[in-house]
């Protein structure tokens, strides 16, 4: 996992620069307009998520939580002895670790995320902590197939892949298929999959929960047109634009948009794009699963749903399952 030298990162920093320019104008330049939510994640995007997390109003971060603890002893003994557990997206690698520590000699833990700097600190902290499990980071996109051969010859013995934080529900349920699907394939039989996903509940419940009372979710939001201004010479005015989450039954979704409060024009890298009064930037999705209806999806894409847990209030669900 070496680090690139810096005449190759900076190489790379033009490169992404520039992707993220034909993003945002693709995006921008569609009927209804769009920007991907991955770039809703920079630093500050990622910091005010954390701080999301632990807002009264958002329920799913504590919720999940509560249902690993409750769970714990029993999820481990489903997993058996002697797992390899791999972690798509691990980021700072602070959900696995009860696990870790529950279960019957885990083989390893093998987390995969895009930051090398939140990832390597993260295993520094694991290894101190389960000094006798071996730990291997893989930096990269985990949708990627070159970033799982690494992965390819994990000892003989069950792996478990831990996809927890509803991750899934940023993808609509065609492409939650394609990657569960794309997940299966990198298993072998009898593998399996612990995931995590949000429940379809009252609307006025899920609304709460991505408008919330201390406008956080707003200024997460909002950070991605700071972050185009800052990274690709823009003028967005941010006061120009509010905050908007609604739930949407049909498509079982609650929707991120940002709503232009009058007609005006923003300058991208030298580009007009106008905004009429009322038009929105659809900036995120998060879909929400009843247990049968992730259930299909799970087997659908090759897993066998073995069981789920759950809060008591049926908010959300952790699903089992195992490549058949
Ligand atoms: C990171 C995708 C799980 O959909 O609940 C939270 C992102 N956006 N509030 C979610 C999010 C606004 C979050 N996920």
């Amino acid at each position: 996992m070496a680090l690139s030298p810096v005449c190759g990162e900076q190489l790379d920093e033009q490169r992404k620069e520039s992707v993220f320019l034909r993003d945002v104008l693709e995006g921008l330049g569609k009927q209804q307009k769009t920007l991907p939510c991955k770039y809703l994640y920079d630093e500050i995007g990622s910091r005010l998520f954390e701080r999301i997390c632990e807002l009264d109003d958002y329920y799913l971060t504590r919720t999940e939580a509560a249902i690993f603890s409750d769970n714990m002893v029993d999820m481990a003994r489903q997993i058996g002895p002697g797992a390899a557990i791999v972690e798509p997206g691990a980021g700072n690698c602070e959900k696995v670790q009860p696990l870790l520590e529950q279960l019957d000699s885990p083989r390893g833990y093998y987390p995969i995320d895009i930051s090398p700097e939140i990832l390597l600190a993260a295993r520094a902290r694991i290894i101190a902590q389960l000094p006798d499990l071996e730990v291997q980071a893989s930096v990269g996109d985990f949708t990627r197939p070159e970033v799982w051969r690494e992965l390819d010859d994990l000892a003989a013995g069950k792996t478990v892949l831990f996809f927890p934080g509803s991750t899934i529900g940023n993808f609509d349920p065609c492409q939650a298929g394609e990657l569960l699907q794309f997940f299966a394939t990198r298993l072998r039989s009898g593998d399996a999959i612990l995931i995590g996903t949000d429940l379809v509940k009252d609307s006025v419940v899920l609304e709460r929960a991505y408008c919330d009372s201390e406008h956080v979710t707003a200024a997460f939001n909002k950070n991605i047109l700071a972050r185009i201004n800052g990274e690709l010479d823009a003028d967005f005015d941010l006061s120009l634009f509010a905050h908007r989450a609604f739930y949407h039954p049909l498509r079982q979704r609650v929707e991120m948009h940002l709503v232009s409060l009058k007609e005006h024009c923003v300058r991208i890298a030298g580009r007009q794009v106008r905004f009429a009064e009322g038009e929105t930037i659809h900036t995120e999705n998060s879909h929400k699963y009843s247990v049968t209806g992730f259930n299909r999806l799970l087997d659908e894409a090759g897993f066998a749903p073995i069981r789920h847990w759950s809060d008591l209030q049926q908010r959300y669900a952790i699903h089992y399952a195992q490549v058949a």
